[in-house]
């Protein structure tokens, strides 16, 4: 699938040892990612829904830590998937009376164009599990190979007993993960299973849903699945991060890294990173709750989308927080606090301001501290009369390139 436009970034690089450190979920510590060539995996969308406040937040976290690690000399191969087909997508046709394919189509151009306006830089790769199919047959061949799938009717399960290391990453008792895979698209009581948490691979054709023909017979494929196949062919057998919201530790991340080291043998991603979940009015933002601010109804309403960017911005990635009003109207009054300060030809020295924001972003992405620094620099320069007088070459220009370059946040 074509990704969405390229945004034009300054090539900032700074000149610091480059200490990037994050919060890994597997190993539930903070990690120093020493990696050079970073194989970055974000799970995207389901297009049926898109794109509220809390999709934001994610994709803006990994484009964050993504811009962190390029400023810093590092090179970041970066793929994302798109989710369309699944059940909670032809549900939500059937209900519309909708095809599949066209809310699909729709809720991905809005995506992108919401993507692009966000400042989001594009993933190399953006690859939807219809094109993906037969990169999932192959994989669920590689697994029959392993002897890591059953049969139950003509639907093919992941016996996940095949990796010896399940649940590792995800740190759940087995009874907390029979429920929430339960309630995220899991049937841990049907009958015929191995075990309880087995995860479907290939769902075959039922009558009125879409199927492809495949060696198994004709059906679709399982969700997880989907983005083990994808990130494996795009990033090769071991990738660095795989990233998502932390709704997506369990099933969906531990099933990915089970099917993928069973395949390969190999470590499925070296780091976990997880973002905290957005709430809107006391609830998580989702889709199938309803409780949804959309980032193109914002737009639409005139409200600039590099005030929603620092809104998401202001508080830490991984706390689960709640959207509202005050946050929006905060990250107005900061953004034309900014460009006021940035506004000034001369402003206060830069260069402890530029170190400041990249300590506290090393150290698993302190947005709050690193705004702090930048609202400090500004304030500064609105304060400092004499700025205006001063004949030196502009060092306001300079750390706008960086606050764009790392931040994404257009002055
Ligand atoms: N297609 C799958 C992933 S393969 C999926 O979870 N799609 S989604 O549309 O439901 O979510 C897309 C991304 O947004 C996921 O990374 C998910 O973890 C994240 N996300 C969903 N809701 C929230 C929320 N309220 N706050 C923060 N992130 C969220
Ligand atoms: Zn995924």
């Amino acid at each position: 699938m074509q990704s969405w436009t390229s945004l034009s970034v300054p090539n900032y690089k700074v000149k610091v040892d480059s200490k990037v450190r994050i919060w890994d979920t597997e190993a539930q510590a903070i990690a120093e990612v020493t990696e050079t060539e970073i194989k970055l995996y974000v799970c995207g969308i389901t297009p049926y829904d898109a794109t509220h406040m809390g999709h934001a937040a994610t994709y803006i976290t990994f484009d964050l830590l993504q811009r962190l690690l390029m400023i810093q000399g590092r090179n970041v191969s970066y793929v994302q998937n798109i989710t369309d087909v699944d059940d909670p997508l032809l549900e939500r046709a059937i209900r519309d009376n909708l095809d599949w394919r066209d809310l699909a189509t729709k809720e991905i151009e809005l995506f992108k164009d919401d993507m692009s306006a966000l400042r989001v830089l594009p993933p190399q790769h953006y690859i939807g599990a219809v094109e993906a199919i037969p990169l999932v047959i192959k994989a669920i061949e590689k697994l029959i190979d392993k002897g890591a799938v059953y049969k139950i009717d003509h639907d093919l399960y992941f016996d996940i007993s095949s990796d010896l290391n399940f649940g590792d990453r995800s740190h759940l008792s087995i009874d907390q993960m029979i429920e929430i895979f339960a309630q995220r698209g899991g049937d841990p009581t049907l009958v015929g299973k191995r075990n309880k948490l087995d995860c479907l691979l290939w769902r075959a054709h039922r009558e009125g849903e879409p199927s492809w023909d495949s060696p198994f017979g004709a059906g679709r494929p399982g969700w997880h699945i989907e983005c083990t196949a994808i990130a494996l062919e795009y990033l090769g057998s071991s990738i660095t991060i795989q990233g998502g919201g932390s709704d997506l530790i369990f099933p969906h991340h531990e099933m990915c890294a089970a099917q993928g080291e069973v395949m390969n043998n190999a470590t499925f991603a070296q780091y976990f990173m997880h973002t905290g979940m957005i709430g809107y009015q006391g609830e998580k933002m989702s889709k199938s709750k309803g409780n949804l601010v959309f980032v193109s109804r914002l737009r639409e309403a005139g409200i600039d989308a590099m005030a929603i960017r620092l809104a998401l911005l202001a508080n830490h990635y991984r706390s689960d927080r709640e959207w509202d009003d005050a946050l929006l109207q905060d990250a107005t009054d900061r953004l034309a606090k900014w460009r006021k300060g940035f506004a000034k030809p001369e402003g206060p020295e830069i260069e402890a301001t530029i170190s400041n924001v990249v300590d506290a972003l090393n150290n698993d992405l302190d947005t709050t501290k690193a705004l702090a620094h930048i609202d400090s620099w500004a304030e500064k320069a609105i304060a400092d009369s004499n700025s205006e007088k001063n004949s030196k070459l502009s060092n306001t220009g300079t750390l706008a390139r960086f606050v764009d370059s790392v931040l994404g946040i257009a002055i």
